[in-house]
């Protein structure tokens, strides 16, 4: 079905590898739509709970294709960025859990897409940065705005003014990754902590990622209340009455993500 991507599905786990190696998994325009439609698949199937991203080969993704953004005309550079916002914004607000197991390159539109994710897990051998001020263009794909809210201000401007390349380990210092692995313990890692989080209330866990997404653009007051409907939403959910029987009979909770 897809030509850049593999889509496998095990144990409620969509695994998605990102597939081009001639071009070390750049994003062209094909990639990122079939990104979208590989999100819209997970979306729309109860059976999947969750998404590992990662890329095949020595690559996470090594950036927006440059051979392709160079024949670009400002307006078909400006559709190119919109295109890839759709797809970002659209990892990042599905109901679902979603880790990029980075496995190497995650320069540019790579890093942008592992910050669009929920939790990044990288291998010792994973380097990321934002190198486009070494083209001449700044990150299009959110990579002004996600780094600089992960990693603070002054952080992002200097990955992004620098283009400095970093380690994994030093991604992991700046809060850029949660965590770092091996390359052969990398996603049966990102599988654990998947497991860990399809263990627990769906909905919450929805609710939850959804509720620090829109809050963090909110001024704290704004916030608060955002998060005393969430709450109020969960208090509704089928789940909150079977997890708080469950404690209090002493058993494991039974969740159905109603
Ligand atoms: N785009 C297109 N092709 C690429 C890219 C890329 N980003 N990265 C690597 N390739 C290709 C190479 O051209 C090469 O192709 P070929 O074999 O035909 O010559 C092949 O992949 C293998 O690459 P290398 O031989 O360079 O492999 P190395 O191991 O020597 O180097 C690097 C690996 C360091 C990752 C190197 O390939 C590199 O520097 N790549 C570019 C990294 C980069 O600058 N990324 C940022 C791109 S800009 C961006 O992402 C903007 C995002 C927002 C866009 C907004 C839209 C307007």
């Amino acid at each position: 079905m897809f030509k850049t991507l593999n889509y496998t599905v095990k144990d409620r786990i969509a695994y998605i590898n990102i597939h081009r190696p001639d071009a070390l998994n750049a994003l062209n325009g094909q990639v990122i739509e079939e990104l979208y439609q590989a999100f819209t698949k997970v979306k729309e199937d109860d059976q999947v709970g969750g998404v590992i991203l990662s890329g095949e080969g020595k690559a996470f993704v090594a950036g927006a294709d440059i051979a392709a953004m160079s024949q670009m005309t400002p307006l078909e550079g400006r559709d190119f960025a919109i295109h890839g916002h759709r797809t970002m914004n659209f990892i990042e607000t599905l109901e679902k859990p979603v880790i990029a197991a980075v496995n190497g390159f995650a320069l540019g539109g790579g890093c942008e897409l592992a910050m669009a994710c929920d939790i990044r897990i990288a291998s010792k051998n994973a380097k990321f940065g934002q190198p486009e001020v070494n083209l001449g263009i700044i990150p299009g794909f959110g990579g002004t705005q996600r780094l600089a809210r992960l990693v603070g201000r002054g952080m992002a401007k200097y990955l992004i003014m620098t283009a400095e390349i970093i380690k994994a380990d030093r991604a992991l210092e700046i809060g850029l990754v949660e965590e770092v692995t091996t390359s052969e313990e990398l996603i049966e890692r990102a599988t654990a902590v998947m497991e860990t989080i399809l263990s627990k209330a769906p909905v919450a866990v929805g609710i939850a990622k959804a509720t620090i997404n829109q809050g963090e653009n909110l001024d704290m007051n704004t916030a608060s209340n955002l998060e005393i409907e969430a709450f109020t939403g969960c208090c509704a959910s089928v789940d909150k009455k079977e997890g708080m029987e469950a404690f209090l009979q002493k058993r494991p909770a039974k969740f159905q993500g109603k």
